[in-house]
C-alpha cells in the first residue's frame, strides 16, 4: 500500500516541526489524550515513516491537526516526534500554530487568538502579525510543576549526578552545575547524549513519574543539562536530551515551563519575572509566568512561552511498504 503525506516543514528557534495537513489517520477519542492512546496503538508507523531516517533525522519532530472537540477551541494537535507521542511540545506548538495560520489551515475564532487542545491539556495561544508572516507566537502552557528534588543519579564518566526533576507538559530531570558537572559548556553534544541515555533509564528504573490529573502521562522523558548562557542578559540556557539521540535546537518550550517550575519553587523566579532561556545553538525563547496555581497539592505555575517559527518548505512524502524496504524508517 502507498501512503500519502502532503506536509509543511517549519523550524522553531533551530529545531524542526513538520505538519501533516493532508494523509493522516482518523483517530477514535472523546479528547487528544484518548487519541493520543489511539495513534500510538494503531498508528504509530506514520510517525515512525515520518520521523525517523531516511525522510525524518534524529531531532526530526512535528504534528497532525484534528477538529476540536469542544466547540470553544479552534483546533487539536497531536505531536508526532521520533521520541514517540509526546502529551505536549511547545517548539512544536510555536511551529503548528505559525504553519496554520500562514497556510491558512484554520481560521481563529477570534483574531491573534488560538485555542488549542493537546493531549496534556488546553494551551491559549497569542500570535502576531507581520505582513503575511506570523512574527511571535506565546503559548501558555499546562500547570508546570517540581516534582522531585534532589534526586541522586550515577551518570557514566562522571560519577552521581544530583538532579530534580520538575514537569512542563513532560517530565523532565534537570542537571544544574555541580561538583561532578560543570556545565553544557564544557562537553561536547555526543557525551550529552550518551550520557543523558543512560541517565533517563537509571533514573525511571529507580523512581515513578506519573502526572497526578493523568496517568497516561508519566516517566522521566527528558534530560535538560544546562551552563553558562552565551548571552548576558539571558537567564539561562539548555540543552535538552529527546528521543535517542537528540538534543533541541530550540529552547524547549516545556523543558523552559519545567525549568521556570523548578526556579519557583526554589524561590529564584516570582511571577512578573521575564526568564530568557537559550538553546544549545543560542537562540531564545521568552518566559513568563502566567499564573500561579497547584497540581496534586503541589504548588504549580502556569508558564507563559514565546518563541518564533519559519516554513521552509513544501513536502509530498509516501511511505510506500511494497516498493520501499524503509518505508517505516529506522535508526541507527
Ligand atoms: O519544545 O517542548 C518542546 C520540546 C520537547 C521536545 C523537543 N522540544
Amino acid at each position: 500500500m502507498k501512503y500519502i503525506f502532503e506536509c509543511i516543514d517549519a523550524h522553531t528557534c533551530g529545531n524542526p516541526v513538520r505538519l501533516v495537513a493532508k494523509g493522516g489517520p482518523v483517530l477514535q477519542g472523546n479528547n487528544m489524550s484518548e487519541k493520543r492512546q489511539h495513534f500510538l496503538k494503531e498508528f504509530d508507523w506514520i510517525r515512525k515513516g515520518l520521523m525517523f531516517e531516511p525522510r525524518g533525522h534524529d531531532m526530526m519532530s512535528g504534528s497532525i491537526l484534528y477538529p476540536p472537540h469542544d466547540i470553544e477551541n479552534d483546533v487539536a494537535v497531536l505531536f508526532i516526534e521520533t521520541s514517540g507521542c509526546l502529551p505536549m511540545c511547545g517548539h512544536g506548538t510555536i511551529g503548528t500554530i505559525t504553519i496554520a495560520i500562514e497556510e491558512g489551515l484554520i481560521i481563529p475564532k477570534t483574531l491573534g487568538i488560538v485555542r488549542v487542545e493537546t493531549p496534556a491539556g488546553l494551551i491559549m495561544i497569542e500570535y502576531k502579525i507581520n505582513g503575511d508572516k506570523v512574527s511571535s507566537v506565546k503559548l501558555t502552557n499546562v500547570a508546570s510543576f517540581l516534582a522531585a528534588e534532589n534526586i541522586i543519579v550515577e551518570c557514566p564518566d562522571l560519577g552521581n549526578l544530583h538532579v530534580d526533576v520538575s514537569y512542563g507538559g513532560n517530565f523532565y530531570a534537570i542537571v544544574d552545575a555541580q561538583e561532578n558537572f560543570k556545565g553544557l559548556e564544557n562537553y561536547s553534544a555526543d557525551q550529552l547524549i550518551s550520557w543523558a541515555r543512560v541517565m533517563r533509564e537509571r533514573i525511571n528504573e529507580e523512581h515513578q513519574f506519573v502526572h497526578p490529573e493523568n496517568d497516561t502521562i508519566n516517566g522521566c522523558s527528558h534530560i535538560l543539562w544546562t551552563g553558562k548562557t552565551l548571552d548576558k542578559n539571558s537567564s539561562a540556557r539548555n540543552a535538552v536530551f529527546y528521543g535517542d539521540k537528540a538534543i533541541d535546537r530550540s529552547p524547549c518550550g516545556t523543558g523552559t515551563s519545567a525549568r521556570m517550575a523548578q526556579w519557583f519553587a526554589k524561590g529564584k523566579l516570582k511571577q512578573g519575572d521575564i526568564f530568557i532561556h537559550e538553546s544549545i545553538i543560542g537562540s531564545k525563547f521568552t518566559g513568563t509566568i502566567e499564573k500561579v496555581t497547584e497540581v496534586g497539592g503541589k504548588p504549580a505555575i502556569i508558564p507563559g512561552i514565546e518563541g518564533w517559527a519559519k516554513i521552509y518548505g513544501h513536502n509530498v512524502i509516501t511511505i510506500d511498504e511494497e516498493d520501499d524496504p524503509y518505508a517505516y524508517g529506522f535508526q541507527v
